[in-house]
């Protein structure tokens, strides 16, 4: 890419706005500048984009292919500024030119094609692949509607729709040359072939257009640029078909209108299952253009047999929402490929991955047969064969799992499961944290792991440094360069020499000064948000993710209200002032989730303005989180919160940003946290409560009393009595059903079973605070040891252990 100068770029920015609007410098608002900036960045993307495309069809790379029903990918500017090598540049020219440049890069909404974690890490691995060289591509759904736009108005959540693609989005390519049909419903007739064998064909379908647009994916600094292919719904129009007749015209528009609800909109559920045909179709949508894809490309480039698709190709399935692409893909190798049974199970079973993100039952798919055949009759009868197969194999081959096949079947209790089939169908089943890989073998996959063991391995997530501290926290990743070089941004696991500077005072003190401005900057952003002024001296307790109440934003909030009452008693109290601050989103039916929200905007309302607390407790809780605002708080955080009920929280990636960016974590023994500790230990994050066994335990043998627990503590029992008695909002019992569902349906997360260990916890949290030298040393060691949850080591794993890649690092 060639390299810009400021002045070249303000020169360029001016040009573009004069050649594309017919308008002056003076005259351009944010916004025109924005545009201006963000189509110069996509035309210097292009040539490398092309490049990379066609070195890997000229050398014949392997390629994997992620498929994924989200992509949290946030906003593009910045980081594609930064891996283009024109950010530092950029900046100086907008400010050159009179503009604040925070305030263009504002101007792109974010592309909220996901929900949390699973969105989030499909995104971060995807910029991994390309800053590694790897050739890799995400194959995503073009939502018109991304995730629900968050208001918070009286303390409650409403939810507003995103319409993202209200102003044009500049980095994607549509590409309608390269539309892909899609069939559902419909009739499948069987004919006999001369050879005897047999032939099916899927006729009376409903077809549907899938038209990809493509955005690229900007590897750091490196020419790399690979593709985050999404799909979009439209109507598909037979070349041969005469113009629609009048009175079909209202016919058509409804036609229209369904075919397009296809990609509407993003399911807004976070580890939950959404029972509705749309989401099947969604999910069909996808991996029928996807597959059909890939395999067209495969025939093009690589001019080899399709059975050996898996030397080039490997299909990796975030979590089981794409599981179809499984039978979808023997449809095409056995349909309309003539390829055998056993030829097209071969490529299938050779070709596909699947991760596993969460082992709550709730989220465990499975899809009604009846929805299932009438939707996709075709797919339908090859998830029937699979499974006939499958058993009949257990059946005769493993006799010790007779009892078991009902739990094992594919097809059970009149519906298809989802995570069996992915099971079945792949070569490699992976957790994303040890131990939520071992969960999975030992309990909620342990009959399969006994039959497959080879297949289950560990793959714990990632998250990538270049957004998350080089973009993301400027001041300290220069501060970070100015220490030990740069060659920590290409090789994130020399953060560790960090280690040898942790008794460096004057140093500490500028890692102390880098988080003191991000903490103001974060202050003054809260003042503007909210007219709140919090103290940026206090303690920054942090809290993002979404709402759910295994990851305990109740506990939270108690201990908020405990530290109120100990003021309100005492006003005198010394304690070190704290800011918590709190962003989630609640899936809009989830009724606790969203009752929880209340309850910490009715507290913040009610400590914020108490005068007996003075400046010593301020709540914030900030609505419509999304991946910039989390770029705006995590470099501020002084205490990460990661509290789940132990097991529950399969990896958790939150953790390893505020980590990164020299936030202690207050946690559990859970998901990644234990990995956090095993590099950083007690000395420096503060471990507290319920063991993943001793939960899983009290699980099997009925759980704990709360009851006990109300009437023995007598903090738990004043803050119960608060909510019960309305003392926290308006009216009584406003938040009864959180009072009920803690004593009544006996604490199933264990709040209160982890309340006193978890107050403990603060306490030792804030006597460290008052101890800055000990504070700043445990923050840099966090820095330091943060390297090894880059996902730039996450995909390295990936791509040696699964996917057998190799880096392309040719030159021209
Ligand atoms: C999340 C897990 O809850 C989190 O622990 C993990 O870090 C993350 O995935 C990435 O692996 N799971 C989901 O986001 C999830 O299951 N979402 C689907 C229901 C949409």
């Amino acid at each position: 890419m060639q390299p810009y100068t400021a002045d070249g770029l303000k020169d360029e920015i001016a040009r573009r706005l004069q050649v594309d609007k017919g308008q002056k410098l003076e005259e351009a608002s944010p916004k025109d500048v924005y545009y201006a900036l963000a189509s110069i960045v996509h035309g210097e993307i292009m040539p490398s984009w092309n490049k990379t495309q066609q070195k890997y069809k000229d050398k014949k790379a392997k390629q994997v292919y992620y498929l994924s029903m989200e992509f949290l990918i946030g906003s593009l500017i910045k980081s594609n500024l930064l891996n283009c090598g024109m950010l530092n540049q950029t900046i100086e020219a907008l400010r050159k030119m009179g503009f604040h440049p925070e305030e263009i890069f504002a101007q792109e909404q974010d592309a909220a094609l996901g929900n949390g974690g699973l969105g989030r890490l499909a995104a971060c691995f995807l910029d991994s692949l390309s800053s590694l060289d790897y050739p890799g591509h995400g194959h995503g759904i073009r939502y018109r509607y991304g995730l629900f736009e968050q208001r918070i108005i009286h303390g409650n959540q409403v939810e507003l729709p995103d319409y993202w693609l209200k102003d044009a989005y500049p980095w994607e390519n549509r590409k309608e040359e390269e539309a892909i049909l899609i069939h559902f419903r419909g009739e499948v007739h069987m004919f006999k072939k001369n050879d005897g064998s047999l032939e099916f064909k899927h006729e009376n379908t409903d077809k549907v257009m899938a038209v990809p647009y493509d955005i690229p994916v900007v590897g750091y600094q490196n020419s790399t640029v690979n593709t985050l292919r999404l799909w979009s719904a439209e109507p598909y129009f037979p070349p041969e078909e005469n113009e629609g007749q009048e009175d079909d015209f209202y016919h058509d528009l409804e036609h229209q209108h369904s075919i397009e609800q296809i990609t509407g909109f993003l399911y807004p559920d976070d580890s939950n299952i959404e029972g509705k045909e749309l989401r099947l179709k969604q999910q069909y949508f996808l991996v029928s253009s996807s597959i059909q894809n890939i395999i067209r490309q495969f025939k093009e480039n690589y001019q080899l047999p399709l059975s050996r698709l898996p030397e080039k190709v490997v299909i990796q399935i975030n979590d089981t929402h794409p599981s179809l692409g499984i039978p979808e893909m023997m449809r095409v190798l056995m349909d309309e490929e003539n390829l055998s049974w056993d030829a097209a199970w071969k490529v299938t079973t050779g070709a596909f991955a699947y991760t596993n993100h969460t082992t709550l039952s709730e989220a465990l798919e499975t899809w009604p047969v009846e929805m299932t055949e009438g939707l996709l009759p075709r797919i339908y009868m090859i998830i029937h064969e699979i499974n006939e197969r499958f058993c009949r194999d257990l059946w005769f081959n493993h006799k010790e799992k007779r009892e078991e096949i009902p739990q094992l079947a594919v097809i059970a209790d009149g519906r298809v499961h989802m995570a069996r089939l992915a099971i079945v169908g792949s070569f490699s089943v992976n957790g994303v944290a040890r131990i939520h890989t071992e969960i999975l073998k030992n309990q909620e996959m342990s009959g399969f792991y006994s039959l497959y063991p080879k297949k289950f391995n560990n793959k714990t997530n990632g998250i990538t440094h270049r957004r998350w501290l080089l973009q993301a926290n400027p001041g300290l990743a220069g501060l970070i360069t100015d220490v030990i070089g740069p060659n920590w941004i290409r090789r994130p696991k020399q953060l560790i020499s960090l280690m040898k500077y942790t008794k460096d005072r004057p140093l500490l003190e500028k890692f102390a000064s880098a988080k003191q401005q991000n903490k103001q900057a974060l202050a003054n952003f809260i003042h503007q948000r909210t007219g709140i002024a919090v103290d940026p001296h206090s303690i920054f307790d942090v809290q993002i993710k979404r709402l759910h109440e295994y990851k305990r934003q109740l506990l939270n909030i108690f201990h908020v209200i405990y530290l109120y009452n100990e003021l309100k008693d005492n006003p005198q109290l010394d304690v070190v002032p704290r800011t918590f601050i709190f962003g989630a989103k609640a899936a809009p039916s989830y009724y606790l989730a969203k009752e929880i929200i209340k309850l910490i905007n009715t507290v913040a309302s009610i400590v914020n303005y108490d005068k007996d607390v003075k400046d010593k407790l301020k709540v914030i809780f900030l609505e419509n989180y999304n991946v910039s605002l989390a770029e705006k708080i995590i470099p501020a955080a002084d205490i990460s919160e990661q509290i789940s009920t132990a097991s529950k929280e399969a990896s958790g990636t939150g953790n390893m940003k505020m980590m990164m960016n020299g936030a202690l974590t207050i946690g559990t023994m859970d998901g990644a946290n234990i990995e956090i500790h095993d590099l950083v230990g007690d000395d420096n994050m503060f471990i507290f409560g319920l063991s993943a066994e001793q939960v899983m335990d009290y699980y099997r043998h009925g759980g704990y009393s709360a009851t006990d627990i109300y009437n023995t503590d007598d903090r738990v029992k004043r803050i119960l009595d608060q909510l019960k008695l309305g003392e926290f909002g308006s009216q009584e019992i406003e938040f009864k059903d959180i009072y009920y569902n803690i004593l009544s349906h006996n604490d199933p997360y264990f709040v209160l079973k982890d309340f006193e260990p978890y107050m403990e916890a603060h306490e030792i949290v804030e006597r460290t605070y008052r101890d800055t030298y000990s504070w700043l040393q445990k923050s840099v060691t966090n820095i330091a040891y943060s390297g090894k949850f880059s996902s730039d080591h996450t995909i390295q794993q990936y791509a040696t252990g699964i996917w057998n890649l190799k880096q392309f690092k040719e030159k021209e």
